[in-house]
C-alpha cells in the first residue's frame, strides 16, 4: 500500500516537474532577463528606511473610483508590496495613525488643502503634488492621471532608499504630447528596430490581449508618456480601414487607465488606396471629405484617439507636393478633420529630395521655414534633433531657431540605427541633453532649444516631444539591457527637457539595479561617457553619415554608387588629398546662415567653431592643426583609439560588477561589450585605414596598427543585418 502510494507519488512529481520547472524558469528568467525594466520593486534594502516605509504607508487612503485609480491600487499593491514585503490595506477615511493619501485636491479635506493651498495653486495639467504632511504622506492632482504619475514618482523615490520626512515634490510636465513612435509595420517587422519582431500581435488582435500591453503602458506611464504612434511613419494605408481600426481600439482600451493616447501614422494617398478616390489631392472636396469621414469613424470606435503622425513627401512617401500643393495644404487639411474631435497632427519635417542639389542639411529648413504661420493650430511640425538624420552627433536643426509661429516638436531617435543597433551601449540621454541645451539664440542669449520644444520661448499654445521607439519583442524589450535607459531617459525629458542627463541615469541605475554606491559610481561612468565614447570610434570631430549603406551597420566611408548622391557616405565627409569634412560656411553651401547670426559666427569661424562640429563645418587640410596641437590627420586616429579605449574600460570595469547585478544580465552585457569592442576596433580600422588613401600618412603612434587590410573591410557584406523594412529591398 505504502509502497503504491509513494510510487503514484513519484509518477506525480515526474509529471509534473518538467511543468514546473518550466514555470520556474519562465519566472526566473523573465525576472533574470530584465522583462519589469526598471519597474522591478526590490524589497528596501536598509532595515530602518523599510521600518520607516512600513510606517508611514502601509494604509491607503484611496477612495475615488476610475479605472486609472484602479491602476493606481494595482501597481501599489505590487510596488508597496514587494519594496516593504508587507500587504498594503486600502481605506476610505483618513486614520489618526500614519496613512498615504491619495486623493485629487478637489476632494482633500479642508484642513489638508489648506496646509497644501500654496502647492496646490500651482498644479497644473497631469502635474501632482507629493507632501509629507504630519502623519500623513499625500499625493494629489488635478486630474486621476496626475495622481497616477505621482505614485510612480513616489515608489521610484523609495526604491532609491530616499527618505520620506519632509518630502515635497510638485512636479508639471513642461511638454504636453509626449509621444512614442513606433516604426512597426503590420507585418511585425520594425523599421530600424533592434530588439526583435514588433510587440503589436496585429493578427492576433483584437481578440487576443497580450499581457505585454499592459506593461507597456506601466512602464511609459511611470515615466509620463503620454501617447504611442503605433505604426512606421513609412506608412500602410491599411491600418486605416476598419478591421484595424477595431484592433487599435483595444489597444486604445488597455492604454486608457494609464494616460496614454493611441496615434496613427497616416499615408497620404490613403483615399486612393482604401478609398477608391482617383486623386488624394488635398484641395479636393471630395478628398477632404474622405479624411473627415475616416476620421469621425476613427473617433466613434476610439473617442479618445490622439491623432496622426504624417511623413509626407520624403524618402518615396506620397504627399502633397505630388498634386502641386505645399505641405501646409497637407496638414491643414487633416487637421480640420481633427479639430471637431481635439486631435492634432504631427507633420514630419524630415524632408529632402534628390532633385534638389542643395546641401541636404538645408531642404527642410528651406521648405518650411517660409510655412511658419500658416499652420492650423492642431499642427505641430515634428523636427529630428538635427538637419541630416539621427547622427551619433549633430548640431542642433536650425528650424528649433525659425519658426516662432508654428509649434515645434523635437523628434529624437531612441532605436540605434546609426549608433551600433542595440549591441553598443550608448546612453542616449547625453545627445538628448547637448541638444536640448543648445542655445539658438532665436531670443538673444539662453533661447535654448528646450524652450521652443517646451513653447515657452515664443509662447506656443501647444508642445511635445516624440522618441522613436527601441522597443521590440525581446524579454527585456529593448536588447541591450542597457537600452532601456535610453527608453526611460526619453520619458524623463519629454517630461521635463530641462533635467541633467546625470541625474537620469542615476534614477534609471538605482531603479533597475542596486542602490550600492560602489555599483552606481562606475557604472554611471560608463554611461555617461558612452556617448562620446561612441562618437569618438564611429564619426569623430564632426564627421557624419559614414555607415555602410542601408542597413547602416558598421562602416562605410567608401561607399558612393547610390543613386540618390545624399544617401553616400562620400557626400559628406568629402575626403580628397586636400583634406577632409563639408564646407558649410559662406564659401561652401552656406547652411549655416540658417542659425541664427551668434551661432552662423561661431560655426563659420574655424577657430571658435567647437572642435566637436569640426568637420560638419569645415573643409580641412590634413596638417590643420587641432587645440591639441596635433595635426587634424593624428588628431583624427587619437580621437578613434580613445574610443577603443574607452570601450576597454567600460570592459574592465563591468568585468567586476558581478556581485551587483544577476548573472543573465551580468554576462549580456559582458558579452555585448565584447561585441563592441570589436566593433569599435573595426570602425577605427575601417575609417583610418580608408581616409590615409586621401592623407597619405602614417597614422599616429597613440594609434594601434589595423588588424586587417582595407580590402578586407570593403569586402564586408551583411545581408541580413536586422532592421530593414520590406519597402526598402
Ligand atoms: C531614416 C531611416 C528610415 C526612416 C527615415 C525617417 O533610415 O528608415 O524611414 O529616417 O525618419 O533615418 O523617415
Amino acid at each position: 500500500m505504502c509502497y503504491v502510494k509513494t510510487r503514484r507519488m513519484f509518477i506525480l512529481c515526474k509529471r509534473l516537474f518538467p511543468a514546473l520547472f518550466l514555470f520556474l524558469w519562465f519566472t526566473v528568467s523573465h525576472a533574470q532577463g530584465g522583462y519589469e525594466l526598471w519597474l522591478n520593486y526590490r524589497k528596501t534594502e536598509n532595515p530602518e528606511t523599510l521600518e520607516h516605509y512600513r510606517t508611514h504607508l502601509l494604509s491607503v487612503v484611496m477612495d475615488e473610483n476610475s479605472e486609472t485609480v484602479d491602476a493606481i491600487r494595482e501597481e501599489l499593491s505590487t510596488g508597496l508590496g514587494l519594496m516593504l514585503d508587507s500587504t498594503v490595506s486600502f481605506i476610505s477615511e483618513i486614520p489618526e495613525k500614519n496613512s498615504l493619501v491619495i486623493r485629487k485636491t478637489e476632494n482633500l479635506p479642508s484642513g489638508l488643502r489648506n496646509t497644501l493651498k500654496k502647492d496646490i495653486a500651482t498644479i497644473e495639467n497631469d502635474g501632482f503634488l507629493i507632501r509629507a504632511s504630519g502623519n500623513t504622506v499625500i499625493i494629489t492632482a488635478r486630474k486621476d492621471v496626475g495622481l497616477l504619475y505621482g505614485t510612480f514618482r513616489l515608489l521610484h523615490h523609495l526604491q532609491q532608499g530616499l527618505p520620506l520626512r519632509n518630502l515635497r515634490i510638485l512636479d508639471i510636465p513642461k511638454t504636453d504630447i509626449r509621444v512614442l513612435n513606433h516604426w512597426d509595420n503590420l507585418d511585425r517587422t520594425v523599421e530600424r528596430g533592434y530588439a526583435g519582431a514588433s510587440i503589436w500581435k496585429w493578427h492576433r488582435l483584437p481578440g487576443y490581449i497580450d499581457p505585454r500591453y499592459k506593461d507597456y503602458a506601466r512602464a511609459n506611464a511611470s515615466v509620463g508618456i503620454n501617447g504611442t504612434v503605433l505604426t512606421n511613419v513609412n506608412a500602410s494605408a491599411l491600418v486605416l480601414t476598419p478591421a484595424y481600426i477595431e484592433k487599435v481600439a483595444a489597444l486604445a482600451e488597455v492604454f486608457r487607465p494609464y494616460g496614454i493616447k493611441v496615434y496613427l501614422t497616416a499615408r497620404f494617398s490613403a483615399p486612393m488606396e482604401i478609398g477608391g478616390l482617383q486623386t488624394a489631392d488635398p484641395l479636393d472636396p471630395g478628398v477632404r471629405q474622405w479624411w473627415r469621414d475616416k476620421v469621425d469613424e476613427i473617433y466613434k470606435t476610439i473617442p479618445d484617439f490622439g491623432g496622426f503622425l504624417v511623413k509626407a513627401n520624403s524618402e518615396g512617401q506620397p504627399g502633397p507636393q505630388n498634386y502641386g500643393r505645399s505641405h501646409v495644404d497637407g496638414a491643414n487639411m487633416m487637421a480640420e478633420a481633427m479639430a471637431p474631435h481635439g486631435g492634432i497632427v504631427m507633420w514630419r519635417a524630415f524632408v529632402y529630395s534628390e532633385h534638389d542639389t542643395t546641401d541636404r542639411a538645408k531642404q527642410a529648413y528651406n521648405e518650411f521655414v517660409p510655412l511658419d504661420g500658416k499652420f492650423m493650430e492642431n499642427v505641430l511640425v515634428q523636427v529630428k534633433n538635427g538637419a541630416i538624420d539621427f547622427q551619433p552627433r549633430e548640431p542642433f536643426h536650425p528650424m528649433f531657431g525659425a519658426m516662432p509661429h508654428t509649434p515645434l516638436m523635437m523628434e529624437f531617435q531612441m532605436t540605434q540605427e546609426y549608433l551600433g543597433f542595440s549591441t553598443h551601449l550608448v546612453f542616449l540621454p547625453k545627445l538628448y541633453e547637448e541638444v536640448l541645451q543648445s542655445d539658438t539664440y532665436r531670443h538673444g542669449k539662453g533661447s535654448l532649444v528646450a524652450r521652443v520644444v517646451d513653447g515657452t520661448l515664443d509662447n506656443k499654445k501647444i508642445s511635445g516631444m516624440a522618441g522613436v521607439a527601441n522597443i521590440g519583442s525581446d524579454i527585456n524589450w529593448t536588447g541591450h539591457p542597457f537600452a532601456q535607459a535610453n527608453w526611460y531617459g526619453f520619458g524623463r525629458l519629454a517630461w521635463d527637457p530641462y533635467l541633467s542627463a546625470s541625474q537620469i541615469a542615476d534614477e534609471w541605475l538605482r531603479l533597475t539595479f542596486t542602490n550600492d554606491n560602489n555599483f552606481i559610481k562606475p557604472v554611471k561612468n560608463i554611461m555617461l561617457e558612452s556617448h562620446e565614447t561612441v562618437v569618438d570610434y564611429m564619426t569623430p570631430l564632426g564627421l557624419h553619415h559614414i555607415m555602410d549603406t542601408g542597413h547602416h551597420y558598421g562602416p562605410g566611408p567608401w561607399v558612393g554608387n547610390l543613386s540618390r548622391p545624399e544617401w553616400n557616405p562620400v557626400y559628406y565627409h568629402k575626403a580628397d588629398t586636400a583634406g577632409i569634412g563639408f564646407d558649410r560656411t559662406p564659401s561652401g553651401s552656406n547652411a549655416t546662415a540658417q542659425y541664427a547670426g551668434e551661432v552662423a559666427a561661431t560655426f563659420n569661424n574655424v577657430k571658435t567653431c567647437p572642435e566637436k562640429f569640426l568637420l560638419w563645418f569645415h573643409h580641412l587640410p590634413w596638417d590643420y592643426k587641432l587645440q591639441s596641437g596635433n595635426t587634424l590627420w593624428d588628431g583624427l586616429g587619437i580621437r578613434y583609439q580613445e574610443g577603443v579605449n574607452r570601450v576597454r574600460e567600460a570592459q574592465k570595469t563591468w568585468a567586476v560588477m558581478e556581485p551587483y547585478v544577476n548573472k543573465q544580465q551580468f554576462e549580456e552585457v559582458r558579452m555585448l561589450l565584447g561585441i563592441q569592442h570589436e566593433e569599435a576596433q573595426w570602425w577605427r580600422d575601417a575609417c583610418m585605414l580608408y581616409f590615409q588613401t586621401f592623407s597619405k600618412q602614417p597614422f599616429p603612434e597613440e594609434m594601434e596598427t589595423p588588424l586587417h587590410s582595407l580590402e578586407y573591410y570593403r569586402s564586408l557584406k551583411f545581408p541580413y543585418a536586422p532592421g530593414i523594412s520590406p519597402q526598402w529591398h
